[in-house]
C-alpha cells in the first residue's frame, strides 16, 4: 500500500483557490482545468462545461444526493432500505464530494511541478472514514441539517460503518495519521471511500529463473518464467482539514494475471485455474498472515514484493510520463518512506527497474535509488528486524538476490577499504552467515537509504548506540553523523480531538475564539492562562463526565460491564507485549484488590475508586501474551463480583480493541498507563493521544513520555521505575540472583499460587499462570537465563508508590484539573503536523 503526497512545502499552496474550505466552493465555482496547450482543447466541450462546476452542499442538495445515490446507485427504494444503506448512501455524497477534490488535486499537483512523497507502508489502521470526512471538508453543519431533517442522527450512520483492521499497533495508526497531516499541510496526496481502478494495474512477477546475456557490449540480466500476478490499484482518498486538498491512499488488491479461461471449465485445467486464482487472491486478502510457520513467512514476502513493486512500478511510470524529467531529476521529484522493514525490498526492487527495465547504469541506478528512498525504523525489539532465509530469497526473487549480492559486494569492499577485515565487516553485511544464510533487511535499508530515522528522541538515540552501532560508527567516519535524525511521531488532533471528544474541540473553540488550533495547535498553549479558572474548571469536569458517560454507555452494550462513572478511569491500550508489562499493570490490580480485602468496610469507603480497562491484540502465535490476557480476564471475573469490593475497583479485558474502541475510551480517561521496561518502546503513540484529551500519564522514562513531561511539566506525569542507563546493570544483578522480590508483589504471587484466579477449576491456566511467576523469579542459577527480561518485579515497588500518588492528587480535584488542563494546552509538539513537516524538510536537505 502506498499513498502519495506532496513533500515540499514550498511548493504547493499558493495559485489555485487552495486554502478556502471545501464548503465554501459553491456549485457555481469554476473547477481548474490542467493547461491544454497543444491538445485538443475542446473535445467535448459541452461535457467539459458540465464537469467544469462543482455538488452544491447546501442541506438540501446533499439531501437530493442522498436520495439520488439511494435509488440509483443502491436499488433501494423509498419504503425498503436498512440504516446500512442509509449509510451507504450517505458514503458515496461524500465520495462525490471527495472525488472532485482529489482529481483537482492532482491536478494542481500536476501543475505546480511538485515532488511527490510516497509512503510505503504494509499497514494503514485509518479508522472509520465518515465522520472524520465530514469534519475535513468542513460539512459538519450541512450534514448535521440534512440528515437531521430526513430524521436521522449523524451517530447512526457513523456506527453502521466497519472499522477497517489494515494494521495491528502504533505503526500502522502513525500512517494513518500521516496521512491526515499530509492532505491538511497541503504537502501530500490521501483516501476515504474506495475506488476500483481497473484501469491502473501491474504485472508482478514471482520465482521464475533470471537469464544472463551479454549484449551490445553489457551484461543484462533478464526474470523469466515463474508466476504472474497483477496488481489492481484501489484508490482512497484522504481529505486535509480547512484546505481544499485531498490526497490518495493507494491499496493494492491481487488478481490472477489472466482471468478464468472459459475453457478450461471443459478441461482438466479448471482445477488448476482455481489454484491459480486463490493463490493470486491469498496474497492481498489477509493483513500478516501468521508467520511461525514457514508457509506464512513465504506468503508475507509474497505481500511485502507485491505491495512494494506495484507502487514503484506506479511511481515511475508517473515520473516518465513527464517529457520533460530527465533521470537526473527523479530525487527532486520523488521521496520514498519505508515504514519499518516492511516495504525494504524497494531497495532491491528500484534497482531492478531502473537497471533491467529502465535500462540505466548500475552506479547511476544506485545514486537515484540511494537518493529517493528513507528508512524508518519503529522499534528497538531485535524480531522486527526482518530476515529472510537466502533459500527462499532464491526461489521467489531470484533476481533480487542477485541485486541485493551485487549491493553487499560493493558495500563490503567499501568496508574493507577502510577497517580492513575484521568483526565490523560481518556485523555490517547484508548476508547473515549461520545454519541458515538469511538476508537482513534492516542493513539493506540503511545502506540503500537517504536518511534513516527513529520516531523519539530517546529511540534514535537507542539505534545509534545499539540497533545499529556499526553503521552508526561508519557514517560518523565518513563525515555523516546526521545521518540518523530523529523524527519524533505524532498524532492528528482533527481525529483524536476533534471527532473523537467533540466536548473539548468546542471548549478550545470557545476559549480561543476560533478552530485555528486544528491546524496549528500552540495555539492552545493561550489556554494555558486560564488553568486555575473556576469556570472552565467546571466546563472540563463536565465534558470529562459526558466522555465517562459514553465510555459507561459502551461497555455496557459491547461487554455488559457496568461502571462507577465517578470512579477514576485508569486504561491501558496497546499491543499486548511483554515490554510493554500489561502483566505488571494486572499484578498490580491483584495487589490493590489484596489491600482492599484486608481493610474493613468503613475504612474501604475512603478509598479512591477505580476501573482499570485493558485491552489490545497480540500476535497470533505469541503464546505469553495470550497467558496474560488470559490472566487479565480471571482476575476481571474475581474482582468484579466480589462484594466486599466490587464497589471500589472493576478491571476488564477490553476484547476487540480498534481505532473505533480508542475513540471512545481515551477521551474517559483520568489516568493512562505508558509503563514499558525503560529503552523498549520506541515512542508510543497513545500517549499522545490520552494527555491531549486531559488524562494523565502513569510513565516510565522511555518513548515519547520524556518528550511529553518536558513539554507538560513533570508534575504533569507520575513516573516510576528504572531508567534506560541502569537495565543493563539491573539484569546483570537479576541473572546473578540478587533480586529481592518486594513483599507487596510476594503476596500477589501467593494469591496466584493459591489458585486465586484459576486454581482446580481450571488446571492448565492455573499452571501457565505459575509457570508465568516462576519465570520472572528465574536466576541463571536455574539454567539459561530466561527470567525477569522486562524487570517487572524490579519496577514493581516504584510503581505501587506512582498509582499512590495518583490516588492522593486525585483527591484534590482543582490541583487535578489544573495538571490536565496545562497537559492538554501544552501538546503542540506531539501534532503529526510538525512531524511531517519536519520530513519535508529533511527531505529537501538530502544528503549525498
Ligand atoms: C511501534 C512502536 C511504538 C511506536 C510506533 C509508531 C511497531 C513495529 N512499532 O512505540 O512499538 O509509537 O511503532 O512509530 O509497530
Amino acid at each position: 500500500m502506498t499513498t502519495t503526497g506532496v513533500w515540499s512545502a514550498d511548493k504547493a499552496g499558493f495559485e489555485m483557490k487552495r486554502k478556502s474550505s471545501f464548503s465554501l466552493l459553491d456549485a457555481t465555482a469554476v473547477r481548474p482545468a490542467p493547461n491544454v496547450e497543444g491538445q485538443d482543447g475542446n473535445r467535448m466541450e459541452r461535457l467539459q462545461q458540465l464537469m467544469a462546476t462543482y455538488e452544491p452542499n447546501d442541506p438540501e442538495s446533499i439531501q437530493k444526493s442522498f436520495a439520488r445515490h439511494l435509488e440509483y446507485s443502491l436499488a433501494c427504494t423509498r419504503f425498503k432500505f436498512t440504516m446500512q444503506d442509509a449509510y451507504r448512501a450517505a458514503g458515496l455524497v461524500l465520495r462525490d464530494r471527495l472525488l472532485e477534490s482529489l482529481n483537482d488535486t492532482n491536478t494542481y499537483y500536476r501543475e505546480q511541478d511538485v515532488k511527490r512523497g510516497y509512503y510505503l507502508s504494509a499497514e494503514y489502521l485509518i479508522g472509520r472514514h465518515m465522520q472524520n470526512a465530514i469534519a475535513n471538508l468542513d460539512l459538519e453543519q450541512q450534514f448535521k441539517e440534512a440528515f437531521e431533517d430526513l430524521g436521522m442522527k449523524l451517530e447512526e450512520l457513523f456506527s453502521e460503518e466497519a472499522d477497517p483492521a489494515l494494521g495491528n499497533g502504533g505503526l500502522g495508526r502513525l500512517a494513518a495519521c500521516f496521512l491526515d497531516s499530509m492532505a491538511t499541510l497541503q504537502l501530500g496526496d490521501g483516501c476515504p471511500f474506495e475506488i476500483p481502478r481497473p484501469d491502473v494495474t501491474y504485472p508482478v512477477r514471482f520465482y521464475g529463473t533470471v537469464q544472463d546475456t551479454y549484449e551490445n557490449g553489457k551484461n543484462v540480466s533478464r526474470w523469466v518464467g515463474g508466476e504472474i500476478v497483477q496488481a489492481m490499484a484501489y484508490d482512497n482518498p484522504i481529505p486535509g482539514f480547512d484546505t481544499y486538498n485531498t490526497n490518495n491512499l493507494r491499496l493494492w488488491r491481487a488478481l490472477p494475471s489472466k482471468e478464468f479461461d472459459l475453457d478450461a471449465f471443459s478441461s482438466a485445467q479448471f482445477q488448476d485455474a482455481i489454484t491459480q486464482r486463490r493463490k493470486a487472491e491469498d496474497l492481498s486478502a489477509v493483513l500478516y498472515p501468521n508467520d511461525a510457520t514457514y508457509a506464512g513467512k513465504e506468503l508475507r514476502l509474497r505481500q511485502q514484493y507485491f505491495f512494494v513493486s506495484a507502487s514503484l512500478q506506479d511511481l515511475l511510470r508517473e515520473f516518465i510520463k513527464r517529457p520533460n524529467y530527465k533521470w537526473e531529476d527523479l530525487p527532486e521529484k520523488v521521496a520514498v518512506q519505508m515504514n519499518d522493514t516492511h516495504p525494504t525490498i524497494a531497495v532491491a526492487e528500484m534497482m531492478r527497474l531502473l537497471v533491467d527495465v529502465q535500462k540505466l547504469e548500475w552506479d547511476r541506478a544506485w545514486e537515484l535509488t540511494r537518493k529517493c528512498l528513507n528508512y524508518t525504523n519503529h522499534t528497538v525489539m531485535p524480531e522486527a528486524l526482518e530476515k529472510w532465509p537466502v533459500e527462499m530469497f532464491e526461489r521467489m526473487l531470484p533476481r533480487h538476490l542477485q541485486i541485493i549480492y551485487q549491493i553487499n559486494g560493493i558495500w563490503i569492499q567499501k568496508l574493507l577499504q577502510r577497517y580492513g577485515d575484521g568483526p565490523i565487516i560481518a556485523a555490517l553485511s547484508i548476508v547473515e552467515e549461520g545454519d541458515v544464510k538469511k538476508i537482513r533487511m534492516g542493513h539493506l535499508a540503511i545502506i540503500g537509504a537517504n536518511k534513516i530515522n527513529g520516531v523519539a528522541a530517546i529511540h534514535t538515540e537507542i539505534i545509534k548506540k545499539e540497533t545499529f552501532p556499526e553503521y552508526y560508527k561508519w557514517c560518523c567516519d565518513n563525515g555523516d553523523p546526521n545521518k540518523i535524525v530523529n523524527m519524533t511521531n505524532g498524532v492528528t488532533p482533527r481525529r483524536w480531538i476533534h471527532c473523537a471528544n467533540p466536548a473539548l474541540s468546542e471548549i478550545f473553540t470557545k476559549y480561543l475564539g476560533s478552530q485555528e488550533w486544528l491546524t496549528d495547535m500552540n495555539k492552545l498553549k493561550e489556554m494555558l492562562q486560564y488553568k486555575e479558572d473556576p469556570k472552565l474548571h467546571e466546563e472540563w469536569i463536565a465534558m470529562k463526565k459526558g466522555c465517562k458517560a459514553k465510555l459507561a454507555d459502551w461497555l455496557k452494550s459491547t461487554m455488559d460491564l457496568e461502571i462507577d462513572q465517578d470512579a477514576l478511569i485508569d486504561i491501558q491500550i496497546k499491543r499486548i507485549h511483554e515490554y510493554k508489562r500489561q502483566l505488571m499493570n494486572i499484578l498490580f490490580v491483584i495487589h490493590r484488590y489484596l489491600e482492599l480485602k484486608k481493610k474493613s468496610p468503613s475504612e474501604r469507603a475512603s478509598f479512591q475508586k477505580r476501573v482499570v480497562l485493558i485491552g489490545g491484540k497480540a500476535a497470533s502465535a505469541y503464546v505469553n501474551a495470550k497467558i496474560i490476557i488470559k490472566l487479565i480476564n480471571n482476575v476481571a471475573k474475581v474482582i468484579n463480583n466480589d462484594p466486599d469490593t466490587k464497589q471500589y475497583l472493576k478491571c476488564a479485558f477490553v476484547p476487540n480493541y480498534c481505532v473505533s474502541a480508542a475513540q471512545v475510551m481515551i477521551p474517559a480517561s483520568d489516568i493512562s498507563e505508558h509503563i514499558s521496561t525503560a529503552g523498549t518502546e520506541a515512542s508510543g503513540t497513545s500517549n499522545m493521544k490520552f494527555v491531549m484529551n486531559g488524562g494523565l500519564i502513569v510513565g516510565t522514562m522511555d518513548g515519547a513520555n520524556i518528550e511529553i513531561r518536558e513539554e507538560c511539566g513533570h508534575d504533569t506525569m507520575f513516573i516510576f521505575g528504572c531508567e534506560e542507563h541502569q537495565v543493563a546493570g539491573i539484569s546483570a544483578r537479576a541473572q546473578e540472583g540478587h533480586y529481592p522480590i518486594d513483599n507487596r508483589l510476594q503476596a500477589v504471587f501467593d494469591a496466584i499460587r493459591n489458585g486465586k484466579f484459576a486454581g482446580q477449576a481450571e488446571p492448565e491456566a492455573q499452571s501457565e499462570f505459575e509457570s508465568i511467576i516462576s519465570r520472572l523469579c528465574n536466576t541463571r542459577a536455574a539454567g539459561t537465563w530466561d527470567g525477569d527480561r522486562y524487570l517487572v518485579i524490579h519496577d514493581f515497588p516504584s510503581f505501587i508508590d506512582a498509582q499512590a500518588k495518583v490516588d492522593e492528587t486525585y483527591k484534590n480535584r482543582s490541583l487535578w484539573c489544573k495538571l490536565s488542563i496545562q497537559a492538554a494546552s501544552s501538546m503542540a509538539q506531539f501534532s503529526t503536523d510538525r512531524t511531517i513537516s519536519e520530513y519535508a524538510k529533511a527531505c529537501e536537505s538530502r544528503t549525498t
